[in-house]
């Protein structure tokens, strides 16, 4: 799912005689699947389409490693038709990566049409995804955002009076639009945040708000883990990605309406939950507003020029082997030797 784990973006000459291609293909699956509809091309007489999805596949073998992201291919050539197109649309569904779709094509599987028909076995976030298509790829508002704020405020304030509710990631830094909606979530004595996910969560469904939902328990134990492991990025919160049923107020009408039926009155939405204890929210907000490169810059500075860890829990000082506390960002900053930078200019 969302990691913020560092991808290679490839960038790959155009014609193969200027790349070197050896039998070690990195991404079988997808130049299979590639081959196969070049293969499908050519025996019904398009021999343009078949040689357009042979170059794309080439590209891909060319690639000294796997590709995991689709982001990746900005730089490669030939894959701009079709090809990338088929990618795209079965990528497009949430909980469906470059892995999936490559083995769909695989298996013939080139459109949603073709997928709801023919159902190879989807796992639940990929139900939600093809279900709630064309909703969860259409932007976020502004509005929207601050109507599911009010909702998961109700949700703490009623299974936790006193949580406080933060809303960080791309809203934070001034977007108006965005993929989904993140939220923090803390109460401001210690360890009252304890188990809140599952309660939360339980509320929400509840009051029938969820389509879908996923969560991951908190397993992040400093003492446990030492300064060996705190530059990981990848987040040990309690955490929840859902899809929220989001109902459509008057105000915000008309782009709302989809589907066969005509204008529905909700529309879905991504949101992702984070709960932090107090003590580390200053680090959570900090790493969860963004942007995922403004974050990436931060932890490489406090690596390279500060010679710390800095993640979303904490930030260790190798020099005097000792975590450095902080109750906000502006003190992060500090230690970290940098001028603050208000969210609305962490835009990188
Ligand atoms: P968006 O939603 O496309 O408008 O853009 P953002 O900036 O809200 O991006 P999003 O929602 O993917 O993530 C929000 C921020 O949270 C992002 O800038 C980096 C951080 N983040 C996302 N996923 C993780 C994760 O798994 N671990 C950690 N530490 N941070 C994450
Ligand atoms: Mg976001």
């Amino acid at each position: 799912e969302q990691q913020t784990e560092e991808v290679e973006v490839f960038s790959t000459p155009s014609y193969a005689c200027q790349r070197r291609t050896t039998l070690d293909n990195h991404n079988a699956v997808l130049t299979d699947a590639l081959s196969l509809l070049a293969e499908n091309a050519e025996l019904s007489g398009e021999d343009g389409r078949g040689v357009a999805f042979r170059r794309a596949a080439a590209a891909l073998k060319a690639l000294p490693l796997p590709v995991t992201r689709l982001t990746q291919l900005g730089g490669v050539p030939c894959l701009g038709g079709h090809s990338l197109r088929v990618i795209k649309v079965l990528t497009g569904i949430f909980g469906v990566g470059v892995k999936t779709a490559g083995r769909w094509i695989g298996e013939g599987i080139l459109t949603l049409r073709q997928l709801r028909d023919s159902g190879p076995t989807l796992n639940r976030a990929q139900r939600a995804g093809l279900r709630h298509y064309d909703d969860l790829n259409r932007p976020v508002g502004r509005a929207e955002a601050a109507a599911v704020a009010a909702v998961v405020e109700a949700a703490a304030g009623s299974v936790l009076p006193g949580a406080r509710v933060t809303l960080i990631g791309g809203f934070r830094r001034g977007k108006q639009t965005g993929h989904d909606v993140d939220f923090l979530i803390t109460h401001p004595e210690e360890g009252r945040e304890a188990g809140l996910m599952p309660k939360l969560v339980s509320w929400l469904d509840s009051q029938g708000f969820l389509l879908y939902q996923k969560t991951n328990s908190n397993s992040y134990l400093e003492a446990a883990e030492g300064p060996a492991r705190p530059a990981s990025n990848m987040d040990r919160f309690e955490r929840c990605f859902s899809v929220f049923k989001l109902p459509e107020e008057a105000g915000r009408g008309g782009a709302g309406a989809g589907g066969e039926g005509g204008p529905r009155p909700w529309r879905a939405v991504r949101v992702d939950l984070v709960v932090s204890p107090v003590s580390q929210f200053a680090f959570a907000l900090l790493g969860w507003t963004g942007s995922k490169l403004f974050e990436r810059e931060l932890r490489r500075w406090a690596g390279h020029e500060m010679n710390m860890c800095l993640s979303s829990h904490a930030l260790y000082d190798h020099r005097q082997s000792r975590y450095l506390r902080a109750s906000s960002e502006e003190e992060i900053f500090a230690h970290l030797g940098l001028e603050y930078i208000p969210p609305s200019e962490r835009n990188a």
